[in-house]
């Protein structure tokens, strides 16, 4: 008879190994919290940056920003980095830290569990089962791709494929091949399907349902002498790196405060659109009428050239259905496909992680937060579920600067936490109702007035409350600050019910004070 293998008792188990779970890996074990193991459905380190390889995949977020802050690295080939030199970074950083023995590839969490009796969490994955102190997310706010629900797509007889999970093996040469989503991931793509068709005689229908602002990326590439002064200057590349930093967040204010200082960014965006397009109706069909900022502002230099390309037809109007052999629009036109590329981006606001998490009161976080959309504490921990962190939880994303330095922050807020737990007698703790609601009301009030809420458009940022649940509403800085250490005041200790079950010392079944 088939024995139940008991489950694998760790202190804190890490969903995903992205930059989030990787940095959490890395700054827990410095910390000396060297018990815990990494949770990782795919095969390699790196999240949305080993997932997404489609063509031209680059970060828009400038390289001298875009890597962590204890490994900087003095190699980035320009301004702005391809994704296989981010993957790259990421594999090397993992490597070097030591704390690759601890993480478990091709494994899929099946569902986590707060079991009162033993203050743990009870997590099933397909590869075994744990017992964890703590549960720490880091499974990424764009993991799961949103397909479009457009009649007729089911029955699609070409290829498809979100552009997240790009298929290389079709070969697209000489193909009809239409994208459907004009937004960050396809302002990439397009200029390079269009390089590619163009020179094998293929076509592209581009499907814009709303146009973005696009406006130039400042391109460069390193020179070796940049390269070997970012190595051996001492300082150099941190005071660049603070510059950029530094830059970004001047933006700020155009977001939350001042929406009509965009003017200036809507005036660099026409100024592109003319560079990049002579004809006076693509034109006018690419230039949004909302204010910018208000759904992410995109950068590129290839995009509306290649939109103007003679291999390049833009749709304007809806798709009414998808038939077998192609596309018809809502005028009636029909255009053969022999390969389809969803470009509709990813679950923001509905995180299907959520439901798979079931808390102390037996319901799901996707149940909890289905009442009134996504509420965390600092956007990281939500009453009802003792001693689970959420990093990039609600109102952590950004439109403007690297994430990074959120996952940083986060992260900074999780190690205390776990030290204190620690010194406490592991205990479990969750934020007090009003506490967690007077956050989420303050970052609420906060939105008002904000670019995502009055610039006049639908944006995934925004869930079906109309509430901005996605991103903080400040500078970065301020996050950093709000986290700077584990406010044990805000937070309850949870009790367990059996205590013969408390591995140490439980202090109180009151609240924990600072
Ligand atoms: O997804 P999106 P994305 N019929 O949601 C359209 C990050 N990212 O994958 O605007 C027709 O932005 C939709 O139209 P509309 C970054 O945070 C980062 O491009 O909703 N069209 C839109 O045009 C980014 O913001 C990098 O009217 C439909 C598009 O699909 C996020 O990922 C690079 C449709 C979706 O755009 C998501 O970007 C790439 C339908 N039924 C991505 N449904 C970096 O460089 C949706 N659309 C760091």
């Amino acid at each position: 008879m088939a024995t139940q293998t008991p489950p694998r008792e760790v202190d804190h188990l890490i969903v995903g190994a992205g930059f989030a779970g990787l940095c959490t890996a890395i700054k827990l074990d410095e910390a000396g919290e060297r018990d815990f193991v990494v949770i990782e459905k795919d095969t390699d380190v790196g999240g949305t940056w080993h997932v997404n390889t489609y063509p031209g995949a680059a970060c828009d977020v400038p390289s001298q920003l875009y890597s962590f802050s204890f490994a900087l690295n003095p190699d980035w080939s320009a301004a702005y980095s391809p994704q296989p030199e981010i993957q790259a970074y990421i594999r090397s950083v993992a490597e070097r830290s030591g704390v690759l023995d601890r993480f478990r590839f091709s494994t899929t969490v099946l569902d986590a569990r707060w079991d009162a009796a033993t203050g743990c969490w009870q997590v099933r994955t397909d590869d075994g089962d744990y017992a964890a102190r703590t549960l720490i997310s880091g499974s990424g706010g764009l993991s799961e791709p949103r397909l479009p629900d457009i009649p007729g797509i089911g029955d699609f007889a070409g290829e498809v494929f979100h552009s997240a999970r790009w298929d290389h093996d079709v070969d697209l040469d000489g193909k009809r091949v239409a994208v459907i989503g004009t937004g960050a991931s396809a302002v990439q793509i397009v200029p390079e399907l269009q390089r590619r068709l163009a020179a094998t005689g293929g076509r592209l229908d581009v499907y814009q349902r709303t146009p973005n602002w696009v406006i130039p990326r400042n391109e460069r590439r390193y020179t070796r002498v940049e390269k070997a002064a970012f190595r051996h200057v001492p300082g150099l590349q941190r005071a660049l790196r603070a510059g950029v930093y530094a830059g970004l967040e001047a933006r700020v204010p155009a977001f939350v405060r001042f929406p009509q200082l965009q003017a200036a960014t809507e005036a660099a965006a026409k100024l592109n659109i003319r560079r990049g397009i002579a004809d006076p109706a693509l034109r006018e069909k690419v230039t949004p009428d909302y204010r910018a900022g208000c759904k992410r502002i995109l950068i590129s230099n290839a995009y509306y050239p290649a939109l103007a390309a003679d291999n390049v037809e833009l749709v304007t109007d809806p798709i009414a259905e998808i038939t077998p052999t192609g596309i018809v629009a809502a005028d009636g036109t029909s255009r053969e496909v022999d390969v389809l590329v969803v470009a509709t981006g990813f679950h923001v606001t509905d995180q299907p992680i959520a439901e798979h998490i079931t808390g102390r009161e037996g319901r799901t976080l996707a149940d909890v937060w289905g009442d009134a959309g996504m509420r965390a504490y600092k956007g990281t921990t939500v009453h009802g579920f003792p001693n689970l962190f959420q990093l990039v939880g609600p109102n952590t994303a950004l439109g403007h600067s690297s994430m990074i330095f959120i996952i940083e922050s986060q992260v900074r807020y999780v190690v205390d936490a776990a030290r204190t737990l620690r010194r406490r007698g592991q205990v479990a703790v969750e934020p007090k109702r009003a506490t967690q609601d007077a956050w989420c009301a303050r970052v609420q009030d906060r939105m008002d007035g904000t670019v995502w809420t009055t610039g006049g458009c639908a944006s995934w940022y925004l869930d079906r409350f109309g509430n901005n649940t996605t991103l903080w509403p400040g500078q970065t800085f301020t996050f950093r600050r709000h986290l700077a250490r584990f406010d044990e005041g805000a937070y309850d200790v949870v009790a367990t019910t059996d205590p013969t079950e408390s591995i140490e010392p439980h202090p109180t079944k009151e609240t924990v004070t600072a």
